[in-house]
């Protein structure tokens, strides 16, 4: 009886960790808002959290950008046309790049609960269409602070 107690107890707590922790779909794309795309392009999950990277358009990979990553975190690596997903138990702002595509704006951010590299990730520079893509995400993250 007091066995078959712990084992309810054990699924009981399986399913609540199960029930709060969530994984959010980025896809990646040849046709999305923009030529080449993450979509959703700006993530916002909590510690614990996961982000599952599509292949739904091959060719793309995931890797992190220099900068934008907070300190002690694991870079985030995701090989060319492959799936994977990746958990985030540090808080704070990750920037990625497709390497072969980032020149086109082909970039993404994962707000993980308070973004305290952010001031540090926003003096990266870049160039062109990656340059435009970072200010309108970015403005994104703006436009959720205090909300
Ligand atoms: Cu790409």
């Amino acid at each position: 009886m007091l066995k078959f107690a712990g084992g309810a107890f054990a699924l009981f707590m399986a399913t609540a960790l199960s029930a709060t922790a969530a994984t959010v779909d980025v896809q990646m794309l040849n046709h999305g808002t923009h030529r080449y795309s993450f979509e959703p392009a700006v993530v916002y999950i909590h510690s614990g959290d996961s982000v599952h990277f599509v292949p739904t358009d091959k060719g793309h990979n995931v890797q992190s950008i220099p900068g934008m990553t907070p300190d002690g975190a694991e870079p985030i690596n995701v090989p060319f046309s492959q799936e994977k997903t990746v958990q985030f138990t540090k808080s704070g702002l990750y920037g990625y790049k497709c390497l072969p595509h980032v020149s086109m704006g082909m970039v993404g951010l994962i707000v993980v609960d308070n973004a305290n590299n952010e001031a540090q990730a926003r003096k990266v520079t870049f160039y062109g269409k990656a340059k435009q893509r970072f200010d309108e995400l970015f403005q994104d993250v703006d436009s959720k602070k205090g909300k």
